[in-house]
């Protein structure tokens, strides 16, 4: 009986990608003020998965960002989605891809965690808590 049921469980979760997200962390900043965020994207499983949208009740606008090189000058603008390979570990990092906080609604303290929303197409919504610190 438990193994026809692991089998059933297998069965439901093969079809599916899975992320998770890891070493969230996210900068320190003044109410008004704007903060970036950071993780690592997992995906273990063997079918791509796509973020297309971050949320959180801490800032008036959470956007997907890249950033970009330009005749040599830095630059940085939003993104509709990213797409996680399979197999493979996907890094929002400083200089690359980072969610913006937009007019943030209190002060990002160091050393406390902010609750933020990260959304996958096929693992759905996946709560993480970034630590602040600078970096
Ligand atoms: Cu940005």
């Amino acid at each position: 009986m438990t193994a026809i049921i692991f089998s059933m469980l297998a069965l439901l979760s093969a079809g599916q990608a899975k992320v998770t997200v890891q070493n969230a962390w996210i900068r320190p900043a003044g109410k008004e003020m704007n903060s970036a965020m950071y993780f690592d994207i997992v995906n273990n499983s063997d079918k791509p998965d796509t973020l297309f949208k971050a949320a959180s009740s801490t800032a008036e606008l959470v956007q997907i960002h890249e950033t970009f090189n330009k005749d040599g000058l830095m630059g940085m603008r939003e993104v509709k989605y990213v797409v996680v390979p399979a197999h493979s570990t996907l890094s929002f990092k400083p200089s690359g891809y980072h969610v913006m906080f937009i007019k943030l609604k209190r002060d990002f303290k160091v050393k406390t965690k902010i609750d933020a929303y990260l959304f996958f197409k096929s693992s759905g919504k996946i709560k993480i808590k970034p630590l602040v610190k600078l970096q």
